[in-house]
Parts: structure tokens; sequence; C-alpha cells
């Protein structure tokens, strides 16, 4: 070893430490984001971090607006343990030559973003920039209905989820489990084979059941819909089996079995992500696609109410009991956006905002949420649509326009992927009392606000060379979001 290394070591060492602690005194903040299946939080998210890393248009983010944040930029995550969001992967799938919307991801991921900005008190300014990280959680909406296990026996859980299955509503997509079921006895001796294929046919109706009706997150287990790293353990291998809430389970009975299995889903699925993840977020948003489920109906709009009041519970702060070993109650901001925004004109945002207001303000009132501050906000992260104008019969009617993908339907008519049209989804009404009572009456399935339910291509964008200088990718109120989930961080 030479003289100058040793010399230097010293130095190497109290600037790592200088830097492992800047690290360790800079604030965090940890973002969830949910949503089911489709909902958008993959798009939102790669996104979200593209306009704050590369810069955007974001007005309503005040430190933005007001040139405060000095930079952003990816920084390695805190937890090992979880994958990692893959920005780049779904950041390229955008940008290409011909942009593909990103691959859909099924489990946990998070992404940390650090951002150095200017404080807006002259005095705290003096001391220098500041910091944050941004600790970004995307884990599957699903996964929320298992909050409900946790305080429900097996017995009590396998009732309600009989009851369930026979509610009108399911309108026959259960009926080859519930063939199966009565056929179960559960007080017969213990059998594997007839638990895993109890499970199978159990797992088949929820999906049946959710592919009818998109909306339709009452039931679970979560894990059943959205196995993540699960898929295939026989911690998934059980089912509901025919028996009243508070029957006596004879030790060695299939019943037993299912009941063991329930517990063990609960201890090693259920509580580690309610202690590990949840309950260490401090903000939140819900991710929506309620356009669908306003084109689909009655049916629909109610799943979606009660899926929100289910996870209204989850995000009530100050939750008592048994609840609260797992829930810290730190979240104190929540938003709730319909994603896709896109699918409507400008003229329909305050509208569609407006609606969801309405039935996030009915299922909170059921959940009897208070305390945390919610906001409903209609975006669309990444805007594949323009705005247009046609007129019909002297009217004019505020229209968009874009390329839907190739082999979507309108009427009668296939896409190709390549050619442009302009679609009128119809108006929402102005009170959204009046809009949710109309889109209530709809018989489920039926496209009644005919609004477009096309998808779109992602729009054309340019490609991220480091040279290049960053184009703002479009967007409608995702700087709004922004402002209501770390505004007040950034001050
Ligand atoms: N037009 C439009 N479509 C979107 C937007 N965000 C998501 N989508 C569509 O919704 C699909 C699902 O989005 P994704 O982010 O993968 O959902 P996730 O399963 O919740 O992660 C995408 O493949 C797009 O077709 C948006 O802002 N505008
Ligand atoms: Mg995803």
């Amino acid at each position: 070893m030479q003289l100058s290394d040793l010399a230097l070591a010293p130095l190497d060492a109290l600037r790592s430490t200088r830097s492992y602690i800047a690290d360790i005194t800079t604030p965090t903040l940890r973002l969830g984001v949910t949503g089911l299946a489709r909902a958008g939080k993959t798009v939102f998210i790669t996104s979200l971090v593209r306009n704050l890393v590369r810069g955007g248009r974001l007005p309503f983010l005040s430190a933005y607006a007001q040139v405060r944040i000095l930079s952003a930029e990816l920084t390695p995550q805190p937890d090992d343990g979880v994958p990692r969001f893959d920005y780049e992967r779904h950041l390229a799938s955008l940008t290409g030559a011909e942009p593909v919307w990103p691959e859909s991801t099924r489990a946990i991921s998070q992404l940390r973003v650090t951002l150095t900005f200017e404080r807006t008190n002259a005095l705290a300014r003096a001391l220098g920039p500041a910091r944050l990280h941004i600790d970004i959680v995307d884990y599957p909406g699903e996964w929320l209905l298992d909050l409900a296990l946790l305080g429900k026996s097996y017995a009590q859980w396998a009732a309600d989820a009989m009851v369930m299955a026979r509610a009108p509503a399911r309108g026959g997509s259960a009926d080859a489990w519930l063939a199966h079921v009565a056929r179960l006895d559960p007080a017969a001796p213990a059998d594997e084979a007839a638990a895993i294929r109890a499970a199978e046919v159990f797992t088949t109706y929820l999906h049946a059941a959710r592919a009818k009706e998109p909306a339709l997150s009452t039931v679970g287990p979560g894990r059943f819909l959205m196995p993540g790293e699960r898929e295939g353990s026989p911690l998934l291998c059980f089912a509901p089996l025919d028996i009243a809430p508070d029957a006596r389970i004879a030790s060695g009975s299939l019943a037993a079995m299912m009941a063991r299995r329930y517990e063990s889903y609960r201890a090693q699925v259920v509580k580690p992500f309610f202690q590990d993840h949840f309950s260490r977020l401090d903000r939140q948003i819900v991710l929506i696609d309620a356009l669908t489920a306003l084109n689909r109906g009655a049916h629909a709009i109610d799943d979606l109410s009660h899926a929100l009041e289910a996870a209204l519970v989850a995000f009530r702060p100050g939750a008592r009991g048994w609840l609260s070993m797992f829930l810290s109650s730190r979240i104190d901001r929540i938003v709730f956006a319909v994603t896709k925004a896109d699918h409507l004109p400008a003229s329909s945002h305050d509208r569609l905002e407006r609606l969801l207001g309405l039935i996030v303000e009915n299922a909170a009132r059921r959940a009897e949420t208070a305390g945390a501050d919610i906001r409903t906000l209609a975006i669309a992260a990444l805007r594949a649509t323009s705005e247009a104008r046609a007129s019909r019969n002297g009217e004019t009617l505020a229209c968009i326009k874009g390329v839907p993908l190739s082999g979507e339907r309108l009427g009668e008519r296939v896409f190709d992927g390549r050619s442009e049209i302009a679609i009128f989804p119809g108006d929402l009404d102005v009170d959204p009392r009046a809009a949710l009572a109309a889109a209530r009456i709809l018989p489920a399935g039926e496209a009644g606000l005919g609004m477009g339910l096309v998808r779109f291509r992602p729009p054309r964008l340019p490609p991220e060379g480091s040279t290049i200088e960053a184009q703002p990718w479009p967007h409608i109120r995702l700087d709004k979001a922004l402002e209501h989930l770390l505004g007040d961080r950034l001050v």
C-alpha cells in the first residue's frame, strides 16, 4: 500500500460518512399507489417519475411552478427485499418508434426519487437546499380486500363468501362454484386433492365474476385474484365451505384443513403485507377506472362504491382495536383519481370529478372516515387523445381524437391501429346526482353512456436521448394530484 492511499483512506471514510448522514437525515415520504388491475398504476408512476426527473408541464405543483425544484433523480431504494419498479423498461415501451403501453405488473414494487429543492422561507433557505426522498410503492388494490380477513374467523369468512356468491348481482357467474361446494361435506375427512380442486373452482369463479364486471372487487381473498409471487403456493389452497358463521369445526375434517390454511394465509401473507408495507405509507393515491363502471350500469357502480368503502376502511385514520395493530394510521392525505380522463373532452373533466366526488363521499360516510384529507380528481397520467370539435345539425360538439389500438371496435368498425378518429363520447350531466342516476339505470353490460370504450394507442413521444432537450409529456391534472400528495412537503 502506498502512503498516498493511506492518507486518503480517512478522508474517503469521512466523505462517505457525510453522505451517509445526509442520507439518513433526509426525510422520506412514502407514497402508496394502488388500484385494481389495469386501473393505470404503471402508467401513472412512469409518467410521474418522467415528469419530475426530465421536467414537465406542471403548473399546479407549486414548488415546480416556482422553480424551486433544483434536481430530481432516481436513487437506490431502501428496501432490498422489494422488487424495483422497472421504470426504464416502461419508459422504453412508451418512447419506442412504435409506442406501446407498458406490460402489466402483478405484484408489489418500489422506486425512490430524491428531490433537492429550495425552501420558501427565507431563513430556512439560507441553510441551503433541502432534500426529500419519495418512496413510491406500487401494490395491487386487490390486496386491500384482505384487510377484511384480519377481523374474521374462517367460519365467519366462509359464511360471508357463500352469501356473496348467492347474491343476484353475481348474475350466474357463481353457479359452477355453488354446484361444486354443494357436493363438499365440511365434516368429511381432510383431503388434499379436494382442497386443491375446491380452491381452483373458487378462484375460477372469482375471476369470472370480475371479468363480467371489472369494477367488481369486494370478493377476496386478494391473492386469489392477484397472487403476486404466491402463484401456486399451498397457502392459496383453501376455499369457503357452506358452514354457519359460528360452526364448530371437527378436527381432522375438510373444514379443519381449510380453516388451518386460512389461518396460515392470514399470518404469512396478509399480516406481513399490512405490517411491512401498508402501515408505513404516508400518502396514498387510489386509481379507479371509473369510465368502465359508468358504462356498465347499476351493478358495476354499486360494486365500485363497495370497493371504495372497503378501501376507505383500510385508510381510516385512527382505526381502533385489532386493526390498529396493523395500521399506524399515518396516511393523512388520500387522492382518489379516475384515470384515463382523456377518453372525455375537457368540458367533461370537472363533471367526472364531481361524479367521483359523490361516489367517494357516500362511501366515506358509510365507512365513517374522518381525519384524512381526501381529494377526488379526474386525471390522465399520459394523454393519448386531443380535443376536437364536430358539428351536428348546427350544434358544435366537443369530441376527442386519437388512434384506437389495432383490433378495437366501435359498432361495426374494427380499427387497424393507424387511422385517427374523432369520437363524440356523449355528455355527462352537469349535476353529478343526475349523472349517477343516469348511469345507474343502465342495464348491466350495456355501453350506456357511450363514452369511448375504445382503447387508444399511447401518444407519439420523442425518443429519450440524454442530449435531446426533454419534451414534456401530455397529461391531465397529474400536477394537481402531485400537489395534494407532495406539495406540503416541498415548502
Ligand atoms: N388513454 C389512456 N389510457 C391509459 C392511461 N393510463 C393507463 N391507460 C390504459 O390502461 C391500461 C392499463 O394501465 P396500467 O398502468 O398497466 O395499469 P395497472 O395494471 O394498474 O398497472 C394501459 O395499458 C392503457 O391502455 C392514460 O392516462 N390514458
Ligand atoms: Mg401495473
